[in-house]
């Protein structure tokens, strides 16, 4: 059976609903810090579970007969910087509890997501490539360049099958995203329903490298679906579908929406955003396990638009 640690963030909500959907609901447990997601935590099985905790994680594979292990809890990019010593906390030991398992052979399948904020101001910031210089300037993107390298050693020393995504920023209209420096592209849709109106925290040519969730799910159970022998990278491969500006995106808003007002009043997180790249070089997912992606930023903004005027009865 699947367990998904950090099951109502952003990206651990749709994993879920799709990880059940793929094994069957009973298949997957579903496990968070607390039940913010009641409607996640009502559609199958759910267990509390406090990802820094290895007895916990251990016994929770045991109880539940689990193999596979998706450890999706993190602190992000701009929490990070907050709360740095946290971030550390739970971004790296929660990797070594799942690793340690997956070593004492309990678990079989590991699924660790990256992010591109391991690039950093010296990373080439144009078609970055599978190999380069990674420098990373938050506290975030360290611990996701060091869990990146201690994946690799689990793979090469101990044979974990243990394999990583470099998320590029996601949109998803189902679950907020949670202090992410790449937040305002979710936010700005919801303000452009309930406001008209959005103010960004990031600067109007802020260009970067961002994905649909329905493609950064696709991406995620397509890797872990992969022959093992197909993987040639065990540190994290880069992975990309888009890239855009907040004026970019403004503009695929007033398409649709034509008195929507942008406005920019960048903040802390406009020197994250500016150590990250423009745009990913993907080749290698593309070549090793058929990755390609479905959602340009016209039809993403259509979708999250149709999506957000349900969600708020607009
Ligand atoms: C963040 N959404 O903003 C995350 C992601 C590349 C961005 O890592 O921190």
């Amino acid at each position: 059976k699947i367990l998904i640690i950090g099951a109502c963030g952003q990206i651990g909500t749709e994993l879920t609903t799709k990880l059940r959907e793929i094994h069957g609901v009973d298949n997957v447990v579903a496990s968070d810090i607390n039940t913010r997601n009641l409607d996640l935590v009502n559609a199958g099985p759910f267990v509390i579970l406090d990802a820094k905790n290895f007895n916990a994680i251990k016994d929770c594979c045991i109880n539940n007969n689990i193999d596979t292990i998706y450890l999706m809890a993190a602190l992000l990019s701009a929490t990070g910087e907050k709360y740095p010593m946290e971030a550390w906390d739970l971004n790296m030991n929660s990797l070594f509890h799942v690793l340690n398992l997956a070593k004492g052979g309990q678990i079989k399948k590991v699924f660790w997501p990256s992010s591109i904020a391991v690039f950093g101001p010296t990373t080439p910031k144009e078609n970055t490539p599978q190999h380069t210089i990674c420098e990373p300037t938050t506290v975030y993107g360290i611990t996701k360049q060091v869990g990146e390298r201690w994946c690799e050693y689990y793979h090469n020393k101990y044979g974990v099958d243990v394999r990583s995504i470099r998320y590029p920023g996601i949109i998803s209209h189902k679950a907020m995203p949670g202090g992410g420096t790449t937040d305002y592209a979710v936010e700005i849709y919801h303000e452009a329903i309930k406001e008209g109106k959005y103010e960004s925290f990031l600067s109007k040519n802020t260009n970067l490298p961002m994905m649909f969730m329905d493609d950064a799910i696709k991406a995620t159970t397509t890797i872990m679906a992969a022959p093992s022998e197909k993987i040639n990278i065990r540190s994290s491969y880069n992975l990309s579908a888009i890239s855009f500006t907040p004026q970019e995106i403004a503009e695929s808003i007033k398409a649709e929406m034509p008195n929507f007002k942008i406005s920019y009043k960048p903040d802390f997180r406009q020197a994250i955003a500016d150590s990250w790249p423009s745009s990913i070089d993907d080749s290698e997912a593309r070549n090793d396990w058929n990755w390609s992606h479905d959602f340009n930023l016209r039809n993403m903004t259509s979708e999250m638009l149709i999506q957000l005027k349900k969600k708020y009865k607009y």
